[in-house]
């Protein structure tokens, strides 16, 4: 039986690769950043480029497709996850890092259908690696299989989180009070790389047990969160239940017994969803 999505997620590898190329190349250029939401949520002229080079090249091949861009978004287009073959797209994963020269950004591509992700595409430009993964099919970087650590004590684990860009005081103290109950456990470390979307890779790869983050957006985690899965991983809410996508919160884990010990020490904190909607009560 042909993979009806099959070119489209070569598609998807290919022009990652080529915006890899425009973010590096920017990188060796004067960074000059504006705000979105607050003074620390950075947006520059690539991440707006980037999106359009990777919109415009899907649009000539599959132009009945649905596209939540970041920055589409942050311009007024709409984010919602319809049944539609949709492109979900973070031009830059790790925009902070990339105005002030930190090497971690990515671009992120997941691509979903009846609201289920079929393939994921985060690539970590300054490190060239291609992480992808094609539900069913197995998760890789740079064409090697990769797999989740096989540790099932959170006490011997590093977790991967991050700060976000909410500076309100009150969040803050959410934030903090979450990363040293995790701390306490105790962990052997908790690390972020400055991005969702190379978190969750890290996870995919073994590297950390766990990432959680409340705050981040549809298009960080999208790619991630099958990349995760296929290499053997878990995805879920910071409630336990099932991850959503629009939700804002997500926890990628290796093993279901250290995202629910994840689960016992955060407490949650109201943002609002992707696609708008009131929070429903998590199970
Ligand atoms: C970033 C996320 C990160 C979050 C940052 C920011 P961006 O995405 O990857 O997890 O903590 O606030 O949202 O904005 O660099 O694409």
């Amino acid at each position: 039986m042909t993979d009806r999505w099959q070119k489209a997620m070569d598609h998807a590898v290919a022009i990652a690769r080529t915006a890899g190329r425009v973010v590096r190349e920017a990188l060796q250029a004067e960074r000059k950043a504006t705000t979105k939401n607050s003074s620390v949520d950075l947006v520059t002229q690539t991440d707006q480029k980037v999106e359009q080079l990777i919109i415009q090249s899907v649009k000539e091949k599959f132009p009945s497709h649905k596209f939540i861009g970041e920055e589409s978004v942050a311009a007024g287009e709409p984010s919602i996850l319809t049944d539609e073959p949709t492109w979900i797209i973070d031009p830059i994963d790790g925009t902070t890092n990339f105005v002030h020269g930190f090497p971690f950004v990515a671009v992120s591509i997941g691509f979903s259908v009846n609201r289920q992700v079929e393939f994921g595409v985060v690539y970590s430009c300054v490190e060239d690696k291609m992480f992808t993964a094609r539900r069913g099919k197995g998760a890789f970087c740079n064409g090697e299989p990769i797999q989740v650590s096989d540790q099932e004590d959170i006490r011997q684990s590093i977790i991967a989180t991050e700060f976000g860009s909410n500076r309100e005081p009150e969040v803050v103290d959410h934030i903090f009070s979450n990363l040293r109950k995790v701390l306490t456990i105790p962990v052997h470390g908790i690390r972020g790389a400055g991005t969702a979307a190379t978190n969750m890779c890290l996870v995919a790869s073994g590297c950390v047990e766990a990432y959680y983050e409340i705050g981040v957006h549809v298009w960080d985690i999208a790619a991630g969160s099958v990349i995760v899965s296929e290499a053997g991983g878990v995805l879920m809410d910071v409630e336990g239940g099932d991850v959503d996508l629009m939700s804002r919160r997500v926890i990628a884990a290796n093993k279901r017994t250290i995202g629910k010990r994840i689960v016992r020490e955060i407490h949650p904190f109201d943002v609002i969803r992707d696609d708008g909607q009131v929070p429903q009560e998590q199970g």
